[in-house]
């Protein structure tokens, strides 16, 4: 099932009733679990299907803003993007490399995304219409990620863990560089206003359906919170990001396209009006504006760096006759 030869490749312990409870045990303790531990198979399983996920929306996230590259603004700007782009690059890789840890190979996951048999962050199925657009995403989408990525930090799974520490410094750079760019936005002219408005209107709900479906519809975060992979449920993380994001909206002097939004003093939170769950279940099936073109770009992606992959086994078979002759 798993890749041969990779770390974590080997066989499951046999899971009885005190292995599972040992098990258990040790997450209760916050231990962390390392590659060459024991696990349960579903433990396992779970952590590849999101670390395989997640690496793959941070490669499917360079295409929307890589698309504006070459039309920023200025070229502090356009240094910015290029910067921030690069960095999600890094992140998959960095995630790759940790669900790799698991026993599952690149080729596999990479064909997974392909297959559609894994899924990426439905955000990136929608389109970046105006340089606005990257205001929006660095401000709403890395500010909803990094609302979701700093409790993985704590995640149980120590490569994971490791991984998102430094993946979430980044996400605090990206967020910032978004925020002020809807701040010159929303300060100049009338008409760079309404980009700003009119890119918070489209990005607004979406960014919302990145922490999932909610909590009564969730089937794996009960058991995922049990081990400590995900710290706290869709809705909390969905809460905590509309908390902290309003009041930076109402700084911006823009408004939310939510006319149930206002302020709860008895929950001491902002109550929001319902998400169109329709949309979000469309969008991850494959039926956003961007699907088909999203994974057209991997898939052309993929079959184009096939060279570079022979010629680097290539060099590697080389280097070990080499090495066996020496
Ligand atoms: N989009 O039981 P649930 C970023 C799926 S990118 C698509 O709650 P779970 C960035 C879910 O996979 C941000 N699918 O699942 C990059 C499951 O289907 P499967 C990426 C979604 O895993 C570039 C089903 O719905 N961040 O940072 O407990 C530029 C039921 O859901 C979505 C991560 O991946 C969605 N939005 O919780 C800027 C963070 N939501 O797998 C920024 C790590 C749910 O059974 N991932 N589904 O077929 C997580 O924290 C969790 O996986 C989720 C979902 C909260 C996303």
């Amino acid at each position: 099932m798993y890749a041969q030869g990779l770390i974590g490749s080997s066989q499951d312990t046999e899971e009885t009733p005190e292995f599972l409870a040992a098990f258990q045990a040790r997450i209760d303790a916050d231990e962390k679990i390392e590659p060459k531990d024991p696990m349960p198979a579903a433990y396992r399983k779970t952590l590849i299907r999101q670390i395989g996920q997640h690496a793959h929306s941070e490669i499917v996230g360079m295409l929307p803003e890589g698309n504006w590259i070459t039309r920023a603004p200025t070229l502090r700007r356009k240094a910015a993007l290029l910067a921030k782009v690069q960095d999600e690059g890094g992140h998959g890789l960095y995630l790759y490399s940790a669900a790799e840890t698991l026993g599952i190979s690149r080729d596999q996951m990479t064909e997974e995304l392909l297959s559609g048999k894994a899924k990426y962050s439905s955000i990136f199925n929608y389109p970046t219409l105006t340089w606005a657009d990257i205001g929006a995403i660095g401000w709403l989408v890395d500010g909803a990620a990094i609302m979701n990525q700093v409790p993985l930090c704590r995640c149980s799974y120590g490569p994971y863990a490791r991984a998102m520490i430094r993946v979430c410094k980044e996400e605090s750079f990206h967020q910032r560089q978004g925020y002020e760019i809807m701040l010159t936005l929303s300060r100049g002219s009338d008409e760079q206003k309404e980009m700003a408005q009119d890119a918070l209107n489209r990005w607004w709900w979406p960014s919302l359906m990145m922490f999932g479906p909610s909590d009564g519809d969730s089937q794996h975060s009960d058991q995922s919170t049990r081990w400590k992979i995900k710290r706290f449920t869709n809705d909390a993380l969905r809460q905590k990001f509309v908390d902290a994001t309003v009041p930076q909206g109402e700084k911006l002097g823009l408004t939310f396209p939510d006319p149930d939004l206002k302020w709860n003093d008895d929950k001491g939170g902002y109550d929001f009006g319902e998400i169109d769950w329709d949309e979000f279940w469309r969008v991850v099936k494959g039926q956003g504006r961007m699907n088909v073109d999203r994974i057209a770009a991997r898939r052309k992606a993929w079959e184009d760096g096939a060279w570079v992959r022979e010629a680097a086994m290539a060099h590697v078979e080389k280097r070990k006759t080499q090495m066996a002759a020496e």
